[in-house]
């Protein structure tokens, strides 16, 4: 494992971003795994979430000119990545996001921040259908900008749909490159080598086996 992931994971279990029992997923499987990455909810933590992403995007070799953060749990990411970016990697580079609901005076519009044209990278928390992320291209797309890739935490790594990830088919339909911090594949390494627990490995296992691709 990567520096980055090993930090990545080690953050998230002790910020409770990472949680291990039962949860219910939006498409209704019923995982023994969650990520949430609003618990990132401190300066100290977000910092070194921010510098995860960071690193893991400078080492996919990605090239792109501003990040975006769709609403809402994309926007601290984008910006926190952005403040990452330039304070260790020696790259400023703009960043922007969207508000739900279009602003009708000041300024108005739904964007925020720097502007939204060139090679655009998206930065979000969690790929599961696709839905945020098609979502978030559209509106790229729209305002004439080019989608360069996405670059998420935790890559669930579970099929969508059909017989392949919802990252996969990203990857194929758009022509996307997706960058992911870490997979389920990495939590699974660092729980072996970690923790002494079988009931939850032999779970995750047994997820794996009915919903991976
Ligand atoms: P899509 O928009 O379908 O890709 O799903 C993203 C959503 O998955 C997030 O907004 C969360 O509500 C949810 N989610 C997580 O945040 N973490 C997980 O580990 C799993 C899910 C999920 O419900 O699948």
């Amino acid at each position: 494992m990567k520096p980055y992931q090993q930090k990545f994971i080690e953050q998230a279990i002790q910020v409770e971003a990472l949680c291990f029992g039962e949860f219910t997923l939006k498409s209704g499987r019923v995982s023994p795994y969650f990520f949430n990455a609003g618990k990132f909810a401190s300066g100290g933590s977000l910092s070194a979430l921010s510098r995860c992403y960071a690193d893991a995007i400078v080492d996919s070799g990605l090239e792109f000119d501003v990040l975006f953060g769709p609403a809402y749990k994309g926007i601290p990411l984008a910006a926190a990545t952005a403040c990452a970016l330039a304070e260790h990697h020696g790259r400023d580079l703009p960043f922007v996001y969207n508000r739900k609901e279009a602003k009708d005076h000041g300024e108005g519009g739904v964007l925020v921040g720097g502007p939204l044209k060139g090679r655009v990278l998206i930065i979000d928390d969690v790929i599961t259908a696709g839905t945020a992320i098609r979502e978030a291209i559209a509106m790229i797309e729209g305002a004439g900008a080019e989608v360069a890739g996405v670059a998420i935490g935790l890559d669930r790594q579970e099929r969508g749909q059909g017989a392949r990830s919802a990252i996969q088919e990203l990857e194929a339909e758009q022509g996307l490159q997706v960058v992911s911090i870490v997979g389920l594949e990495n939590i699974v390494q660092y729980l072996h080598n970690n923790r002494e627990d079988k009931e939850l490995l032999n779970k995750i296992t047994a997820y794996r086996e009915q919903y991976a691709v």
